[in-house]
């Protein structure tokens, strides 16, 4: 389960969309967040998502093909500020008409750095998921960087922000350092995907 892994293609246009109609999993969130990282470690691997530590550097819709069953789409970081209006629309363009699109979108996984209070990028992302129906959980990222009475309060003030969320159904921490909180996405994605 979950043995293959290949990077499948990067969109930079809504036309090169895949046309294969398999359910595919947001990986979304701002810019430097850990997105790449946190796909990588899933996995096992080193290389799979580049990561960066310029942040603002991924352009595209990333696709990766998982146990070619499923596809992981990493979508590009918005948010980072040094860019300029134009690229920021385009990329505004890009994500709004992929949400839009008739893919099969069965769940968005929106990391939110763990060091910080969701940011108006976030609530504007959970906005978006909402509006666009699509099923998503939030991942606190980097939690090896905090200390345990850290972790509670950044739990508690990101429920302030978004109600909904319960940590440990549709919250959860995660570190791609530590593999903290991977066994529960496996979990989770095996649940979604694979039916014993
Ligand atoms: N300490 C720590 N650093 C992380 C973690 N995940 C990512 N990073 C670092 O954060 C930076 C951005 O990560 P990346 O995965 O490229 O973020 P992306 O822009 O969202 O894809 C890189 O320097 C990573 O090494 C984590 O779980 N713990
Ligand atoms: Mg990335």
């Amino acid at each position: 389960m979950f043995n293959n892994q290949e990077f499948y293609r990067s969109v930079f246009d809504l036309k090169d969309l895949p046309d294969d109609n398999l359910p595919e999993v947001i990986i979304c969130g701002r810019s430097n967040v850990g997105k790449s990282s946190f796909i990588n470690s899933l996995f096992n691997r080193t290389n799979l998502a580049r990561t960066s530590s310029t942040p603002g550097k991924t352009r595209s819709l990333n696709y990766y093909l998982i146990d070619k069953n499923l596809f992981l789409v990493d979508l590009p970081g918005f948010g980072y500020a040094k860019i300029s209006k134009k690229e920021r629309e385009y990329w505004a363009k890009l994500i709004e008409g992929y949400l839009k699109s008739s893919k099969q979108k069965s769940l968005a996984i929106h990391l939110v750095d763990s060091r910080h209070k969701p940011t108006e990028l976030d609530v504007h992302l959970n906005n978006l998921l909402q509006y666009h129906k699509i099923p998503y959980i939030v991942i606190l990222s980097k939690i090896d960087k905090l200390k345990q009475s850290e972790i509670k309060q950044t739990i508690s003030n990101t429920t302030a922000v978004f109600p909904e969320l319960k940590y440990g159904e549709n919250l959860m921490t995660y570190s791609s350092v530590k593999k903290t909180g991977k066994k529960e996405v496996l979990k989770l994605l095996s649940a979604m995907f694979y039916h014993f």
